[in-house]
């Protein structure tokens, strides 16, 4: 039987399904590995189901001596913590678990939507802390979010998700930017550059995958070219955007808010964005909810099941 290691906790769901296929060791902390761990677990099992926070790096693979792990099947869609090829370069295959994380990150970027422009968080703070003096019409005003624009920068999978939440429950227009043309089956319109979206929209939403290749793709300029009463969300990765150029732009009243579900540096959030109240801030819960979780890791069992049945893993992205 394949040796597999589980790098985290997972629902017991995935861990009895995994158990039914493979001899399997699931760690008991609930801390990312640290590089001789995974130094240590290449050379010990045959795959390994690795979360966010464990940085197979390239110096890890370049230092994993008597490499026996042949897969790395990645629970959930972004894999930017793998470096795919030098994964390949050493004859490990690497996997990811898309779709079933979808519609959950999707439903994220709405509560970060409605609870920036609404001031959620804001108001929810003041009651908390009986600072409510009682209802009057001019209290706490925010953004009517129906009927405003939404601007997608990334139309995969999750930025589609988004824009049909947004488009056919909201009645937005949407405007979107994505590398390649994408054709969507209702009112969008693609435009060339994420200035572009930003100068249009009054919630710009980022749904690209992290990674080297969009590394700060947003920063000043995206900001610079935002409506002053616009709101900023990320539920992609913490690097897509430059966190000080956010940060200014938020400071300064240059935009109207944010609300962000990842950080450059998790789980280190800047007290500079922890001090401001028009920022939303969550605990990267795009998929946090057991059913979600399940999904995302059955799929993680399916792409080893395959793998080791000789078969091209369904999921393969190296
Ligand atoms: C996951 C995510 O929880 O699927 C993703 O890429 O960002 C998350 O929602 C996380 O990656 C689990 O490893």
């Amino acid at each position: 039987m394949k040796r597999i290691l589980l790098t985290r906790p997972l629902p017991d769901r995935v861990v009895e399904a995994a158990r039914d296929l493979f001899e399997i060791e699931m760690r008991e902390e609930n801390t990312p590995l640290k590089p001789g761990q995974m130094r240590g677990a290449l050379a010990l099992y045959d795959g390994i189901l690795p979360t966010l926070g464990d940085m197979f790096s390239v110096e890890v693979f370049a230092e994993a001596e008597n490499c026996r792990c042949r897969i790395l099947s990645n629970f959930g869609v972004g894999y930017n913590h793998i470096d795919t090829a030098a994964a390949r370069g050493v004859g490990i295959a690497v996997t990811n678990t898309p779709g079933a994380v979808t519609d959950a990150t999707a439903d994220i970027a709405m509560t970060l939507i409605l609870m920036s422009a609404r001031r959620a968080g804001e108001g929810e703070r003041m009651l908390r802390a009986g600072r409510w003096s009682g209802w009057n019409p001019t209290q706490m005003l925010g953004l009517h979010v129906t009927g405003r624009t939404v601007g997608i920068i990334g139309m995969g999978r999750i930025g589609h998700a988004i824009a049909r939440r947004c488009h056919f429950g909201f009645g937005m227009k949407v405007v979107y930017h994505n590398r390649s043309p994408k054709s969507v089956e209702f009112e969008a319109r693609q435009l060339e550059t994420p200035e572009a979206v930003a100068a249009e929209a009054d919630f710009v939403v980022v749904a690209v995958p992290g990674g080297t290749e969009t590394r700060h793709l947003i920063g000043q300029g995206v900001f610079a070219a935002m409506k002053p009463t616009a709101h900023f969300i990320n539920i992609a990765r913490g690097d897509v955007v430059d966190e000080a150029a956010l940060i200014a732009a938020l400071q300064s009243g240059r935009i109207a808010g944010a609300g962000l579900d990842v950080y450059e540096q998790e789980p280190l959030v800047p007290e500079a964005l922890r001090a401001l109240e028009n920022v939303t801030l969550l605990p990267h819960l795009g998929t946090a909810a057991l059913e979600v979780r399940e999904a995302m890791g059955l799929m993680a069992v399916d792409n080893l099941r395959a793998f080791f049945a000789g078969e091209t893993p369904p999921n393969l992205v190296n």
